[in-house]
C-alpha cells in the first residue's frame, strides 16, 4: 500500500518508475489469487541474462530504413536553451516496455525486425491504404529539428530528431472532415518482444493526439537522430515527438494512424486512468498523482532544474488549450 509519496528522484530508478509501482501491484494481486508473483521472478531474470548475452555479442543490426536521405537539414526554428543530450545516453537509457519495463532494454530492441515495415493508414480517411516506410521517405522531405524531451518520471532530454512534420504526413492521409483524432498504433510481436508476453499490459501500445495537435506545427514523426537513421531502441523506425506532452505520448515504432471521430484510449491511461491521461501536457504546477513534476533531471547532469509549462513550448500549443486552468489537460 502507498502511504507516502516520495518524490521520484528520491527513489532508486526502479522504484521511482511509475510503471514499475503500478506493475508490482498488479504483480502482488496476482500473486494472492494466481501465484503469478512466483512465476514473474524467473521471467524477469531469463529476460536480463539474455540482454547481457546480446550486450555481449555487440554486432547490433543497424537500422537501414532510409538510410540514403540522412543527413537532413537542421531547421532553424526550433532553438534549445540546453545542450544536447549526449547520444549514448539517449540510445542507452530509454522506456520502451515491449522489451521490458527498465531502462537498459536496447540490447534486447536489437530483435526488431524492420524491414520491411509496413505503415498502415485508415479509419475516416479518403482512401484507406497501406504504404512501405520506404514511399514516406520518398513522399516526404527530411529536416532536423532539436527538441527538449520531458518524461512523466521527470527525467528529460534534448536531442536532434530527423523526420518530417506530423502535418505533411496528415495531409498525405487525407482525413474526412468528420476525423477528429488520430489513433497510433506500436507494433505488436510478442516473439521479438518479450514485455508483450506479459498479457496484463494492454497491447498494442496505443496513444492519440486530437487533429489540431497533429497538425500542430510541432507535431513530428521522428526517423532518426543524431543525423542517422534511430536505432530501435529510440522507436525505429518511426516514432512520434509532441515535445509540449510528457514522453509518453510519444508512441515509438508505429504501424498504423486512424483518424477516428472517437478519442482514442492511450495504453498507460487503460492501465491507469487515474495518474495518466489522454492530454497529458507539462505543467510543473500539476503534480503526478506520486510525485512533483516541478523539476526535472536533465540526463547526464545530476542537477534538477525547473520544468516549464508545456515544456517551454506555450507559443507554440497554448492557443490548443484555452481552459488551461482544467488540469485534466496536465495528467
Ligand atoms: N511503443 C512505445 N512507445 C513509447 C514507450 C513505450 O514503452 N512503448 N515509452 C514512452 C516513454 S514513457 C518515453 S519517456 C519515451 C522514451 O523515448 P526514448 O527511449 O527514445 O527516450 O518513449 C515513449 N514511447
Ligand atoms: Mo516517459
Amino acid at each position: 500500500m502507498l502511504i507516502k509519496r516520495p518524490r521520484g528522484w528520491e527513489l532508486p530508478e526502479s522504484a521511482a518508475t511509475r510503471e514499475t509501482a503500478f506493475i508490482d501491484r498488479r504483480r502482488v494481486l496476482a500473486g494472492l489469487g494466481l501465484g503469478g508473483a512466483i512465476l514473474a521472478a524467473p521471467a524477469l531474470f531469463d529476460l536480463r541474462r539474455m540482454n547481457g548475452e546480446r550486450a555481449a555479442q555487440g554486432g547490433a543490426q543497424e537500422n537501414p530504413v532510409g538510410k540514403a536521405f540522412y543527413p537532413a537539414p537542421r531547421s532553424a526554428a526550433y532553438q534549445l536553451d540546453r545542450p544536447l543530450t549526449d547520444e549514448k545516453l539517449t540510445t542507452t537509457y530509454n522506456n520502451f516496455y515491449e522489451f521490458g519495463s527498465h531502462k537498459q532494454i536496447a540490447p534486447a530492441a536489437q530483435a526488431l525486425p524492420l524491414k520491411p515495415w509496413a505503415v498502415k493508414i485508415d479509419g475516416l480517411v479518403e482512401r484507406p491504404m497501406t504504404l512501405d516506410i520506404d514511399d514516406l521517405f520518398k513522399q516526404l522531405p527530411l529536416e532536423e529539428r532539436l527538441y527538449r524531451h520531458r518524461c512523466v518520471e521527470a527525467w528529460s532530454m534534448a536531442v536532434p530528431w530527423t523526420g518530417f512534420p506530423m502535418r505533411a504526413f496528415v495531409a498525405l492521409a487525407r482525413p474526412m472532415s468528420g476525423a477528429k483524432f488520430v489513433r497510433m498504433e506500436s507494433f505488436q510481436n510478442p516473439d521479438v518482444a518479450p514485455g508483450q508476453k506479459q498479457a496484463w499490459y494492454p497491447w498494442p501500445y496505443v496513444e492519440g493526439l486530437t487533429i489540431e495537435e497533429a497538425t500542430n506545427e510541432l507535431a513530428f514523426l521522428a526517423t532518426g537522430i543524431y543525423g542517422r537513421p534511430a536505432p530501435k531502441q529510440n522507436g525505429a523506425p518511426l516514432r512520434l515527438v509532441v515535445p509540449w506532452k510528457y514522453g509518453f505520448k510519444s508512441a515509438k515504432s508505429i504501424v498504423r494512424f486512424t483518424f477516428t471521430d472517437r478519442r482514442p484510449m492511450s495504453f498507460w491511461e487503460r492501465i491507469q486512468p487515474a495518474e495518466y491521461g489522454f492530454w497529458a501536457n507539462v505543467n510543473p504546477n500539476v503534480p503526478h498523482a506520486r510525485w512533483s513534476q516541478a523539476t526535472e533531471m536533465p540526463l547526464g547532469t545530476q542537477k534538477r532544474i525547473p520544468t516549464m509549462l508545456y515544456n517551454g513550448y506555450g507559443p507554440f500549443v497554448a492557443h490548443l488549450y484555452p481552459e488551461s486552468n482544467d488540469r485534466r489537460f496536465f495528467m
